[in-house]
């Protein structure tokens, strides 16, 4: 992938060469046959399907999305909205807000297509969480290393993450990275999979605190902050692409993944949201009218 500006990753510098750095495999070419599809899941935790949505679908998303930051003051009055530049003095970041109340990004992500994908994929009808995550990320911001279980593995976990970027993200302008085979590397994470961002130890004080008294987690949720030396250690190699509108990422609880930083005024904007199939059990946080979320509702104490 040809590459200019450096590649950023939570300030850290990535290796750009071809043992360290690389392009996501696309499976557009696969969409009807499920059995392929599911084969390749397994083989790479992901599958990345370009060109899946409309582009106006999207487009028409991405506008609702900058019309609500330009109301707001976050953009630079000198560009079209939809332009997404950002002014130098409003920083932005996880904006679960954007998504609220907001036809054209539910159109997105749980509208026909989509749930027809899944449908078509784990071979049943499926259900996906009520809750909408939602990013528009300024300059200088980024998401560092994990996996999704951490915040997610009270249902199955066969459930399947979506990450769809509202407009281009070229790499300067930081989209999702995945580490390459990282969902084989359950053994040697066990440790990490096995957190969950809102359980507690009721026996110490401190957690106690933190939790219940500030409403924080346990655990941070990230499996480092590094994304460079986390590499080096478990090898494969970080994955991604110069995403455009109509894109899709889906991937495993246990693929680890982060993002580039943006480094340009920009703003990023991508929604993440999980799939499963109705008949397993869901993670209670996540479905209903008004989720609980990581919410005090979510936080459940035990004897460690
Ligand atoms: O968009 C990002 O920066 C992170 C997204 C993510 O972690 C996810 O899709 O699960
Ligand atoms: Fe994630």
């Amino acid at each position: 992938m040809v590459t200019s500006a450096p590649l950023l990753s939570y300030q850290h510098e990535l290796d750009p060469s071809p043992e360290a750095f690389g392009e996501l495999r696309s499976s557009a070419d696969c969409l009807g046959q499920p059995g392929v599809l599911n084969q390749r899941l397994d083989e790479d935790g992901y599958l990345f399907i370009p060109g899946f949505f409309h582009r106006d679908l999207i487009l028409s998303a991405r506008a609702s999305v900058t019309d609500r930051l330009a109301a707001e003051g976050a953009l630079d009055p000198a560009f079209p909205p939809l332009e997404g530049v950002c002014r130098a003095d409003k920083a932005l970041g996880f904006r679960g807000d954007l998504a609220k109340d907001n036809p054209a990004i539910d159109r997105v992500v749980y509208g026909p297509e989509l749930l027809g994908f899944y449908e078509n994929l784990f071979g049943e009808p499926v259900r996906h969480f009520d809750h909408t995550w939602f990013r528009a990320i300024s300059r200088g911001q980024g998401t560092p290393p994990h996996c999704d279980l951490v915040y997610m593995s009270r249902g199955t976990h066969q459930l399947l993450s979506c990450w769809i970027p509202y407009g281009e993200v070229p790499l300067e302008v930081g989209g999702l990275i995945v580490l390459e085979g990282s969902h084989l590397q359950a053994a040697r994470l066990k440790n990490y999979l096995e957190v969950d961002v809102d359980l507690y130890c009721e026996n110490r004080p401190r957690e106690v605190e933190k939790v219940i008294g500030k409403g924080g987690w346990s655990h941070p949720g990230w499996l480092t902050n590094n994304p460079v030396s986390l590499r080096e250690k478990i090898g494969g190699r970080w994955l991604t692409a110069q995403y455009q509108p109509g894109d899709f990422l889906t991937f495993k609880m246990t693929l680890v993944h982060a993002s580039l930083d943006n480094q340009t005024d920009r703003v990023r904007l991508s929604s993440d949201t999980r799939y499963q199939r109705a008949s397993q059990p869901a993670d209670a946080r996540w479905v209903g009218i008004n989720p609980a979320g990581h919410g005090p509702r979510a936080k459940q104490g035990m004897i460690c």
